[in-house]
């Protein structure tokens, strides 16, 4: 039998547990125009990841529509036992010149998820243009937290 000599060499705790965990996130954009139609964005963005259960990991997914618009989901990933957790979770709405701009018109809170080994967990989240009583400029954002 081969000597298992070597297979503890970690610095992990013999508990230790990581997750392979997705975050799919799809945005419906839509772009207020004044002349012409509005413009619509539907992107998704998906990101695979191994989170261990000693940190916390703080993502942002962004998502650009129309010359004009980003939207920005902020959220902090935790994992416990094979249990994740999305918290801090937020939606940034900007509109200006460009779809760089910082000119934040609209912000709305993730709800706190809790997504068991074996689940997939989802939310949507809506914000639009309060700041300049634009409700045409808005986006849908839908978040799947898969931990299967
Ligand atoms: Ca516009
Ligand atoms: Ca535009
Ligand atoms: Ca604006």
């Amino acid at each position: 039998m081969a000597s298992a000599v070597g297979l503890v060499a970690t610095t992990a705790p013999a508990d230790a547990v990581t997750r392979t965990v997705q975050v799919r996130i799809s945005y419906q954009i839509n772009d207020y125009e004044t002349i012409g139609s509005d413009e619509i964005c539907t992107p998704t963005t998906r990101r695979v990841e191994n989170l261990d259960d000693e940190h916390y990991f703080h993502r942002t997914s962004r998502a650009r529509c129309g010359g004009e618009i980003r939207v920005e989901v902020k959220y902090t990933l935790d994992q416990e036992n094979g249990t994740v957790f999305l918290t801090a979770g937020r939606v940034n709405f900007y509109e200006g010149d460009t779809d760089s701009t910082n000119d934040l018109d609209g912000t709305a809170r993730i709800r706190k998820l809790t997504i068991p080994a074996g689940r997939a967990v989802d939310t949507t989240v809506n914000v639009s243009n309060t700041a300049e009583n634009e409700p045409r400029d808005r986006a849908r954002v839908s978040i799947t937290v898969d931990n299967r």
